[in-house]
């Protein structure tokens, strides 16, 4: 595991400055940051900056530049001009990371669709086919259903698998969430793969006969359809992040737990981190929260631990993101030890690094904050394959996607197992 570096003396005159200088609102600025700007992998350049830690890259977020992959100390961040000067000026090094691989362009594709060198990836109408299979294939331990609607109106599809599906039965509930932000496509692959997983190799392997028996496994595979059916309707895949709303809203900023507290997010409709109008006033998260609020039962939450997957830096990572320490309310030293080991026994098993999600860079309004603090759910975020990069990190090719799924199949089960204690 690397070590986080310690808060340097370069680090804390960074936050000063950073802190003392204002965001400048000039007309070009703002005209740089449309929707349509920052979050196209063509605009915007990606810079390479060494020797951070996670308060200089809170501070990076908080000039609306975007730290796209962490690893180690040296972070990507995505800048206009003037928020790279406002960076410089606070005296970090920004160093032009090399330009795309190419990975970011996508050849000739039909509208719509993944390239053909991608097309193992599943566009929005594939994975629900795949879900449609695995319910048909699997009556017994597959439930198809859903988890609402996307702002344009497309369904959140659910699945549930256990034996027994259709009936709700005296089981420990897990979660699997996956693609809230659109350009982390390898997500809804990952969400696919512990669908296959847990249905293909039911009866023949009995690790897993016995946890579809004695779980309830939840599976929402795309939490924001909208913005993966955007990100792949141009020429070149756009590298969007949030929902579809006239004001685009950063989904994991969009949480009613602390939402917008602490400069984890941003209130400006034009930054890829705005956090939008209200908590839960985005269709998905209202969604998904209605979802979770649904099981709980008897004035119990059934569910009792979680994995929202993105994309990426190889990262394990567990509330509170609102605030950099370990305790706060509802979170005492025992419940953060518990989060720690299993955080650390889980990314033991596939390399990630494990840390508190504060130590990657203060979040307020995320999933996993609002997961814990109001329904007590074991609540982790996993970022995936690659382990650092700049956009074209967010566009592996295919080929990886069995690799890289397979590859947290150690921690899934982790997780599965100490949701019944
Ligand atoms: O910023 C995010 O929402 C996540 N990183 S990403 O590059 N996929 O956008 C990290 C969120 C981690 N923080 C919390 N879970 N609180
Ligand atoms: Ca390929
Ligand atoms: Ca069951
Ligand atoms: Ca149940
Ligand atoms: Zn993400």
């Amino acid at each position: 595991m690397r070590a986080l570096r310690r808060r340097t003396a370069a680090a804390l005159s960074v936050t000063a400055c950073l802190l003392a200088f204002p965001a400048p609102q000039s007309a070009a600025e703002q005209r740089q940051t449309t929707s349509e700007g920052p979050e196209r992998a063509s605009s915007g350049t990606v810079y390479r900056v060494t020797d951070t830690d996670g308060s200089t890259r809170t501070e990076i977020q908080r000039t609306g530049a975007l730290v796209l992959s962490v690893s180690g100390d040296t972070a990507f961040v995505q800048a206009n001009g003037s928020q790279a000067e406002r960076l410089r000026s606070a005296g970090l090094a920004l160093e032009r990371a090399s330009a795309t691989t190419g990975r970011s362009s996508r050849g000739p594709a039909a509208p719509g669709d993944f390239p053909a060198e991608d097309s193992d990836y599943h566009t929005y109408s594939e994975m629900l086919t795949e879900l449609d299979e695995a319910a048909s294939q699997h009556p017994d331990i597959v439930d198809r259903t859903s988890a609402g609607r996307s702002a344009e109106g497309r369904e959140i599809p659910a699945v549930k698998i256990s034996d027994n599906a259709g009936s709700d039965e005296a089981e420990p509930e897990v979660l699997f969430t996956c693609n809230q932000h659109a350009r982390e496509h390898l997500t809804a692959e990952m969400c696919l793969h512990v669908l296959k997983r847990y249905t293909d190799n039911y009866g023949s392997d009995q690790a897993i006969s016995d946890m579809v028996d004695g779980r309830e496994i939840w599976v929402i595979p795309m939490v924001n359809p909208d913005g993966v059916v955007h990100d792949i309707s141009g020429s070149d895949y756009l590298g969007w992040r949030r929902n579809r709303e006239s004001n685009p809203v950063d989904l994991n900023r969009n949480w009613g737990h602390k939402w917008g507290c602490c400069g984890g997010s941003s209130g400006d409709p034009n930054s890829s981190t705005y956090r939008g109008p209200e908590a839960f006033s985005a269709p998905e998260t209202a969604s998904v929260r209605d979802f979770v609020d649904s099981r709980v039962v008897d004035g119990t939450q059934q569910i009792t631990a979680h994995i929202d997957f993105h994309t990426f830096s190889e990262l394990v990572l567990w509330p509170y993101g609102y605030t950099t320490e370990d305790n706060a309310p509802g979170m005492t030293r025992e419940e953060y030890r518990r989060f720690a080991d299993l955080g650390e026994a889980m990314a033991a098993t596939n390399g990630y690094t494990p840390m508190q999600s504060s130590d990657l860079y203060v979040t307020d309004g995320s999933v996993n904050d609002w997961m814990w603090a109001e329904h007590d759910i074991l609540s982790f975020t996993f970022e995936m394959y690659p382990d650092s990069g700049g956009i074209d990190g967010f566009y592996p090719p295919d080929e990886v996607i069995q690799r890289e799924t397979s590859r947290n199949d150690e921690a899934v089960s982790i997780l599965l197992d100490e949701s019944g204690r």
